[in-house]
């Protein structure tokens, strides 16, 4: 394994959180699936937005508002350029993921009729669930599971089987939040698009870890929260292809998504602002978009090699704790670790490491179908982040270690 060139302590005097104490001790943050830590390049732009030209955009002829316009149609730009999109009117903001996803199975209620087919993944965090569900509840279509093997691996042979002429949506995560399997997702996307289906791949867990091409993937629909990436809470993108998006009817409706209103009839404005209805986040997106660059800047290939040389060590030191179970062993994986030791609740391990400073997820983790496949009621999870280091891992390694010798 190739020893990182990444200077961490320097990337970790980016992130002011990471000099806190937390319960006595210094914080080790592992929960970076579920948020990541914001680094002062961000919080400038945010600071920098509220203290010299916050104001609505796309309305006023004042300079402020200009300002605000340009910057925040700048960082529509960046993410553009950095998921290599080819029009700026294909990124649509949203609220995160779960709002992305959203949009769609809404805008799919008259595209769909009973009998067709949904597939989606085995693996799948709820809001990558329930929203095609209650879509189905809507049209009378069907949802089907693409299964999963012990590994967390989807059981590609099955996929291929369950394609048919009704298929008319796929979707799957790109990363799963809760098992860390990077997901084949260009095999998905071509063996979908053959049989004449559209894909969604839910980006979330993928894009603080690797750098998508939408060209590359010609996937349909691609979703992003920034809080996963560096970014504030409260703000994502959809990608959706120009075709789609076009067809797709509005999700909301509201100021800044028409083109005139009358109380007879409303026309539509053009993309993207057909789909942004009311005043955005204006503050959060500009914000997403200085997360991009602070994270370009350190480079995605040295952030994906660093994590991976954490996660393999990670992984190494864990399994050495005897009785300890990790869940999600495929050969293709980010640097997320969910595991369990024999007879302990994960909850309990998970509040003892907390005294100890260490921030880890315990739970379901938004995936109930993961959980009952492996017949579990939950896992922990250490999920890693180009700014931890080695030294975390060993002070987690001994936390779960000290957890064990007081719960057995
Ligand atoms: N997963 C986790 O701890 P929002 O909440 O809209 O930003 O993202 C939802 C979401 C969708 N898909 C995947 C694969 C996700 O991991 C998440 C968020 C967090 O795993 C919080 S539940």
């Amino acid at each position: 394994m190739i020893e990182t060139t990444l200077d961490i302590q320097a990337i970790r005097k980016d992130f002011p959180i990471l000099q806190r104490e937390v319960n006595g001790h210094p914080l080790v943050y592992l929960d970076n699936a579920a948020t990541s830590q914001t680094p002062q390049q961000v919080i400038d732009a945010i600071v920098d937005y509220y203290q010299r030209y916050n104001a609505n955009i796309h309305r006023g002829v004042h300079t402020l508002s200009q300002e605000a316009t340009d910057a925040y149609e700048a960082a529509r730009q960046k993410i553009r350029k950095h998921f290599n999109i080819v029009h700026s009117h294909e990124v649509i903001f949203t609220s995160g993921t779960t709002q992305s996803i959203n949009l769609v199975a809404t805008g799919f209620n008259s595209f769909l009729k009973e009998g067709d087919e949904i597939l989606v993944s085995a693996m799948e965090h709820h809001s990558n669930i329930v929203p095609w569900q209650m879509l189905c509840e809507r049209t009378g279509a069907v949802l089907k599971v693409i299964p999963m093997n012990l590994e967390g691996e989807l059981v590609m042979e099955e996929y291929h089987n369950l394609l048919t002429s009704r298929t008319k949506l796929v979707f799957c995560n790109h990363v799963s939040n809760a098992l860390g399997t990077i997901n084949p997702i260009k095999e998905i996307i071509e063996a979908a698009h053959k049989a004449g289906a559209a894909v969604l791949i839910d980006g979330a867990q993928a894009a603080a870890h690797i750098k998508a091409d939408m060209q590359a993937l010609d996937v349909d629909f691609y979703t992003v929260s920034a809080h996963k990436m560096c970014g504030p809470t409260g703000v994502g993108m959809l990608y959706g292809k120009e075709e789609w998006l076009k067809k797709l009817p509005p999700y909301q409706g509201g100021g800044e998504m028409i083109a005139e209103v009358t109380f007879e009839k409303t026309t539509y404005a053009d993309l993207p602002h057909k789909f942004e209805a009311g005043t955005p986040n204006i503050c959060g997106g500009i914000a997403f978009g200085a997360a991009l660059d602070y994270m370009n800047s350190i480079g995605f290939d040295a952030i994906a090699q660093y994590e991976d040389e954490l996660l393999h060590y990670a992984t190494e030191q864990l399994l050495a704790i005897d009785g300890l179970k990790i869940y999600g062993t495929a050969a293709h994986k980010t640097s997320v670790i969910s595991f369990n030791i024999e007879g302990i609740h994960p909850y309990d391990i998970g509040t003892i490491v907390d005294k100890l400073g260490i921030a880890v997820r315990t739970g379901h983790h938004c995936a109930q179908p993961i959980m009952d496949f492996y017949k579990i009621p939950g896992t922990v999870r250490a999920s890693f982040s180009f700014y931890n280091t080695k030294d975390e891992v060993d002070k987690l390694v001994e936390g779960v270690t000290r957890a064990k010798n007081m719960l057995l």
